[in-house]
């Protein structure tokens, strides 16, 4: 199966830790989004025009991160990133929907509103942003006082959707004084399918950041 993403969103380092926690293998079509033709190409294929994309062998295409990550929990003869008991998958989908709406989110809006002319910036927009993230960062310290991962021992849908927030959030939203969030990433940071995520970044965030 072939999947289209960047190394540096957010919501591709989603689905990619979910490839490499689970081991299953895919083709990677890194895509430039920087770059109007390759969107106006992409939307071709998926008019929506967001990434990540998966196809599967027969064509049939899987859009949206928690999606294709469901898929890949369904096709997972090893590792699972959802667990069986309802209960349980409910409360994971549940932290997944959180950070994607209220933590990667605002990251985003906030990563590219702060990339704008100091002039050009909505103070709206970002206090916006702010709050939110805010928020979530007091459910994190809470839910983190009793659990190494999100639901607890097993590292699941929900840190694949939290970890990628955390790394852009470093420099624009610093937890390092929230001791539980920055025990949780430095836990994430010795996993080795984020050391890959961070590796395969790597370059291109040094590309964007000399643009
Ligand atoms: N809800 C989508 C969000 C995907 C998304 O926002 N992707 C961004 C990159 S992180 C994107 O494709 N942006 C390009 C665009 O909006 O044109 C998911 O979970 O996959």
């Amino acid at each position: 199966m072939k999947l289209y993403y960047n190394p540096l969103s957010t919501y591709s380092q989603k689905v990619l830790l979910a490839f490499h926690e689970t081991g299953i293998e895919f083709e990677p079509e890194v895509l430039n989004m920087f770059d109007e033709q390759v969107r106006a190409d992409f939307r071709k294929i998926y008019p929506i025009g967001k990434i990540p994309l998966l196809i599967l062998e027969n064509g049939h295409p899987i859009p949206e991160s928690t999606i294709i990550i469901e898929y890949l929990n369904s096709v997972s003869e090893g590792v699972k990133l959802i667990p069986d008991d309802p209960t349980e998958a409910r409360k994971t989908r549940f932290l997944d929907r959180m950070y994607d709406l209220y933590l990667n989110n605002p990251i985003g809006t906030k990563f590219f509103e702060l990339r704008k002319p100091q002039d050009e910036q909505n103070p709206k927009v970002l206090a916006e942003a702010d709050e939110k993230i805010n928020i979530m960062y007091d459910n994190m310290e809470n839910n983190f006082s009793d659990k190494t991962w999100n639901r607890g021992e097993r590292f699941t849908m929900a840190d694949c959707a939290c970890i990628p927030a955390l790394f852009y959030a470093q420099q624009i939203a610093p937890f390092s004084d929230k001791p539980r969030i920055q025990a949780f990433w430095e836990r994430a940071c010795e996993r080795e399918s984020v050391q890959k995520v961070q590796q395969e970044v790597k370059p291109y965030l040094e590309a964007m950041n000399n643009s």
